[in-house]
Parts: C-alpha cells; structure tokens; sequence
C-alpha cells in the first residue's frame, strides 16, 4: 500500500496541471496580462444573424471566433430598457477575439421588464447549445453546452441576476452591468457573479440598485463587486463607454476563471488591484 502514496500525493498536482493545460473552452492562449485583456483577442471572428426564431426574444447576433481550438464556451447579452443590440454590441468582437461565443439579442419589445430579459437570456443560452447540435449552423459540434454565461445592461443586467437566480443550472457565470431591479433580492444565485457598477449612476443608483444586489447574493458565492469611481449608468456602452478596455479586461478575467476555469485569471480578480486600476474604482470587493 505504501507505493501508493506518492501517487496519491502526486495526483492533486496532476489534476491541476492537466485542469491548467487542458481547461476546455479557455481559447485564449496568450498570458492573461492587462495588454492582452484590454483590447480584441487574437481569432478571427465571424458574424451571423440568421438563428432560429425563438418566441422569447426578437433578433439576435452571434459572434464567433472562426480560428479558436474548441469546445466553445457561450455568452447571452441582453440590453437595457428601451436599448438595442448596438448598445452592448462591443462586446461580441471583444469577447469571440478572445475565443467565446457571443449572443447578443434585442428584447421582443424594448419596454420589456427584467423578469422578461431573464427568460430571453435563458432561452439564447438554450439557442446556444442548439445551434452546437443544428446542422448547418456555423457553431455545428463547436460548443461546450456546459459553459455559458448571462450579461446585460440596466434592466438586461437584472434580467441576468434574475435568470442565474432561477435557472442556476443553465449558467456558470453572471456579468450584471450597472443592474436596475428595485427590491432585486438574489439569494438563491450560486454562480459567480461579477457586479460591475458606476458610484455616480444616476438611473440605477448603487445604493437602491447594485450595491444591495450584491449583498444579496450568498456569502458561498464567488462573486465580485467592481465600481467605477464616478462612472455613470453607461460605463459599458458601445458608444458611450469612458474605458471599456478596463471594463472589458474584467469581463474577460471572470469568464476566463469561471467558464473556463483556468486559474492564471484567478490573480487578475483576486491578486493586488494593479496601480493604475487602484484610482478608477470607488470599491473593489470581494468574496469570497
Ligand atoms: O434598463 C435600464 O436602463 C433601466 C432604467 C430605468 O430607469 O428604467 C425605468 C423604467
């Protein structure tokens, strides 16, 4: 028994270079430094909008990396009320050069609340994983239907909060963007979320907004709370975004950890806040 041992010993080392070396769906090959996370990745991406009709949401874009090693993981992005797929759109090319595949869709009707952006980001989650099984489709065998993801803006970042909390077991990650949900209470969200919030957002004020839905989500949670000192409710806004790059590199390190659960984006989200970071954010936490 006892030739067993250092075998025993050895495999959590194993396990954790063969999880650091093989973490599907991590198609970002270069080290996970500021460069290369404040801009586009290195694949190639391609563009299509012809998916299948869903009832729960009108168009939609699906932005993909053409040249990514696969399996895929997915990204649902929903927008803010009365906004448009152009509003978040940025962050299809940001996110797919970086080896993910992004859905972005415009809500059935643009006054649509919350609890109505939550289904529509589960079902463009579900279109994901069907467009890996549809024949034909661009995505056809290249997804990983195990790993997607749910952001939005505004009442699109409530809607993720709200469809993490209902459909834990659809999504592996929550990015809520300047969320808006009055009351927003998430305490049965088990993924991990990355709050991205403005201290000065004067139409989803942190206090009311953000900040409590934070709060509300268990301590068992990985999550983050990132506040962009003076930010305003449009800090990720493809056209009126201040510094999507620090935004985005954010974004990038959360799915990098927890879709693709590589672990050199662990110390981007919980090592020392890099010096030129430190002056931008109003509050940084977190847990666990
Ligand atoms: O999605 C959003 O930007 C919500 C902002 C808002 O004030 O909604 C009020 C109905």
């Amino acid at each position: 028994m006892s030739a067993l041992r250092p075998g025993r010993r050895l495999l959590p080392l194993l396990a954790l270079l063969l999880a650091s070396c093989a973490s599907a769906g991590t198609a970002t090959p270069e080290a996970p430094t500021v460069e290369a996370l404040s801009g586009d990745g290195p694949y190639d991406v391609s563009t299509y909008a012809a998916v299948p009709e869903v009832p729960e949401f009108a168009d939609a874009t699906i932005y993909h990396p053409t040249d990514a090693p696969g399996p895929l993981a997915g990204v649902a992005v929903a927008p803010g009320y009365t906004e448009e797929q152009r509003h978040v759109a940025w962050l299809g090319p940001r996110l797919a050069s970086h080896g993910y595949v992004v859905l972005t869709l415009d809500t059935n009707d643009p006054e649509d609340d919350p609890a109505a952006r939550a289904e529509a980001l589960i079902a463009a989650v579900r279109l994901l994983k069907s467009e890996h099984a549809r024949r034909g489709s661009p995505l056809f065998g290249r997804l990983d239907a195990d790993r997607m993801a749910v952001a939005g803006h505004s009442m699109g970042g409530g809607g993720a909060l709200l469809a993490a909390d209902r459909h834990p077991d659809e999504v592996r990650a929550v990015i809520p963007v300047t969320p808006w949900l009055p009351e927003g209470d998430f305490r049965n969200v088990e993924d991990p979320t990355l709050v991205i919030a403005g201290s000065a957002d004067g139409i989803a004020a942190v206090d009311e907004h953000a900040w409590p839905h934070f709060r509300s989500i268990p301590e068992s949670t990985p999550k983050v709370y990132l506040e962009i000192d003076g930010g305003g409710h449009f800090i990720a806004d493809s056209e009126r975004g201040e510094d999507l790059a620090t935004v985005g590199r954010y974004v990038l390190a959360w799915l990098g950890l927890h879709l693709s659960e590589d672990e050199r984006y662990r110390d981007v989200l919980h090592g020392e806040v890099p010096d030129a970071d430190g002056p931008k954010f109003s509050r940084y936490v977190t847990s666990p």
